[in-house]
């Protein structure tokens, strides 16, 4: 089974081999395809915090005012009774949104560990000391690595209670059967009494969405854009990026909001040895941001064999963090 069904989460064994596998994989196949997961080295980070901080890109603010504005809530949702437990986030990258949980907790002195896990060894260090700077009485064990190791990692260090974050919409990125086979095991890494807590963005009027993803500044398309060149970098490609263009759909049937990159002319790739030839016109299925419905997500938590514990969701009734229990 596949566990690097994340964006943020680590590349096991041996990463150059598995990033090339995947890519030469994706682009041998019909339709091509390349993995989101892959978006983020360094320069897809910071391409993503610029994400982050566009006015369309509502998905942050939303989840954010649930954080920010409705703490009490969600605390009261997911604290497992009364004894101590295990708060562990899953890609907690900066934990801008779980800062906001975490203060609250300290200061009504509730007994738990704070266990960020994150592929990004570098974005742990930094978390650890702003956190230690901001809430000197907060326990934090920082794990780096793959969700599921560390998930285990996590219950060889202590028989405590679990309560799982996993934010921002990140479920999105997979395909359905993904997100079964994620929500499935993580279940199954679960204790009777743990929760998660799962960060769902919702469908709601398609050109809001849309334009989400398709803004006009280019900056969703040079997030996708440098896949190819870290393609070039890492994996001895040439890649031409001038010569590929971002292309973004809602479709609101389905809830699936993808982005391709198109072959604007004939074109041969190398990535080492290996030749990838591209017509004009041929598309890189490049994304997949899914929306969700509440039947959608209600569904997914009783398909993987977890019990609904509630729900918040942000003002405008966009986003919702969902908590279910095992
Ligand atoms: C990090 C997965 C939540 O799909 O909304 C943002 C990534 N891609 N713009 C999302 C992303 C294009 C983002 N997630």
């Amino acid at each position: 089974m596949n566990l690097q069904l994340n964006p943020h989460a680590k590349v096991s064994g041996h990463p150059v081999d598995d990033f090339l596998t995947d890519v030469l994989e994706g682009l041998k196949s019909n339709p091509k395809r390349l993995s989101s997961k892959y978006f983020y080295d360094e320069k897809g980070d910071r391409l993503f915090q610029e994400i982050m901080a566009m006015p369309d890109y509502y998905l942050t603010p939303c989840e954010l005012d649930i954080f920010k504005n409705k703490t009490a809530e969600l605390a009261q949702m997911i604290i497992p009774g009364n004894d101590p437990f295990d708060l562990i986030e899953l890609g907690a990258g900066d934990a801008m949104k779980s800062t906001f949980l975490l203060k609250y907790l300290v200061e009504k002195e509730t007994d738990f560990t704070y266990m960020p896990i994150d592929i990004s060894g570098h974005i742990l260090s930094v978390l650890h000391e702003k956190l230690s700077r901001e809430l000197p009485d907060l326990k934090i064990t920082a794990l780096e690595g793959d969700y599921f190791e560390m998930l285990q990692k996590a219950a060889s260090l202590s028989d405590r209670k679990k309560v799982i974050l996993f934010l921002g919409s990140n479920i999105g990125n997979m395909s359905r059967e993904e997100a079964e086979e994620f929500s499935l095991h993580l279940n199954k890494n679960l204790a009777k009494g743990d929760k998660v807590l799962i960060g769902f963005d919702l469908m709601k009027n398609p050109q809001v969405i849309l334009n989400a993803y398709n803004d006009k500044e280019g900056i969703t398309a040079a997030f996708n854009l440098n896949l190819l060149n870290r393609i070039n970098n890492e994996l001895d490609g040439n890649f031409i990026p001038e010569q590929f263009q971002h292309y973004q759909t809602y479709d609101p049937v389905s809830g699936a909001c993808r982005s391709f990159l198109i072959s604007l002319k004939d074109q041969e790739v190398m990535i080492g040895n290996e030749k990838i030839l591209l017509k004009e016109n041929e598309f890189i299925d490049m994304e997949i941001s899914q929306k969700f419905s509440p039947e959608d997500i209600s569904q997914l938590g009783e398909k993987s064999g977890f019990t609904m514990a509630g729900e918040i969701m942000d003002s405008k009734k966009w986003f919702v963090d969902t908590v279910w229990q095992v």
